[in-house]
């Protein structure tokens, strides 16, 4: 990716500029400029990843990150009409994944752009929250019945209800795998002790994972 395309976005998003940033995300999508994948993780995952607050107030820097977070999440949301536009290419594989992130994990950024991967790749994905307790995931598993369950996990404080979580699942839905992902898991000491089938950390591990288990 030209890195001029993040220099530009990112002065949009120093300047707090909503429509600007929205609308410079939607030419690069509309023009083919960038693909959706390239877009979320060249663009706006580090900008939200490396943001940096240069006032010395902290409340104030607070509310700049959510702000910047916001800002994102409504490209997401508009950048789904292109998911969708590809979907129409794209090989389903039937394969049923409900997206969330666990009890007092409030990042939810990376759970929303990896559904729309799982997506691209063929799968039935679904993002159906964050901060979902225990006995609602269990619910979830009852309505929709998926293959597996993705939980993104950001703070390593959370690990702890991730392994209630995902002990709770096993124990009354053996069959449903368990996918994990996000930062809690960059220290591979996180995943001791949790029931899970499989770790995925990038777009390269979807695609693979999307390979093997593809009927
Ligand atoms: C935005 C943000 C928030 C927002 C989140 C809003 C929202 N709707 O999501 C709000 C304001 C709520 C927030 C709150 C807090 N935050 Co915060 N937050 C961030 C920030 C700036 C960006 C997070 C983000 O969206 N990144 C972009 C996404 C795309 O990245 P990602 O989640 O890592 O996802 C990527 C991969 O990990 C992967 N991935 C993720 N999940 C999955 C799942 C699967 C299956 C797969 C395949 C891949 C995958 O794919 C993505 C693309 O590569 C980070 C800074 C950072 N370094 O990330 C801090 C950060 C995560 N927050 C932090 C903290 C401490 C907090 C608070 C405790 C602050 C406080 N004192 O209140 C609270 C905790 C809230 C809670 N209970 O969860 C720390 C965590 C430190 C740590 N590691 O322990 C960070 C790192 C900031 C810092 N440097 O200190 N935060």
């Amino acid at each position: 990716m030209d890195i001029q395309y993040y220099n530009k976005f990112m002065e949009l998003l120093k300047n707090e500029d909503k429509d600007g940033a929205v609308l410079f995300a939607h030419q690069l999508l509309e023009g083919n400029i960038l693909s959706i994948e390239s877009l979320y993780l060249d663009l706006l995952a580090p900008s939200l990843i490396h943001f940096t607050c240069n006032v010395e107030d902290e409340d104030i820097c607070i509310w700049k990150e959510h702000l910047r977070t916001s800002i994102v999440r409504t490209i997401l949301e508009m950048s789904y009409l292109y998911v969708l536009k590809r979907l129409e290419t794209v090989k389903k594989n039937h394969i049923k994944v409900v997206f969330l992130t666990p009890a007092f994990e409030f990042h939810e950024i990376g759970a929303i752009m990896n559904t729309h991967f799982f997506l691209l790749e063929g799968f039935e994905a679904s993002y159906i929250g964050a901060n979902t307790p225990k006995a609602d995931i269990l619910q979830a598993i009852r309505a929709y019945r998926p293959d597996f369950v993705a939980l993104s996990v950001t703070n390593p404080y959370n690990i702890v209800i991730t392994k209630q979580t995902t002990d709770e699942i096993k124990r009354f839905f053996p069959n449903v795998g368990i996918i994990l992902g996000g930062q809690a898991f960059k220290e591979a000491h996180n995943l001791e002790n949790l029931q899970y089938d499989h770790i995925l950390h990038s777009l390269e591990d979807l695609k693979a994972f999307g390979k093997k288990v593809s009927k």
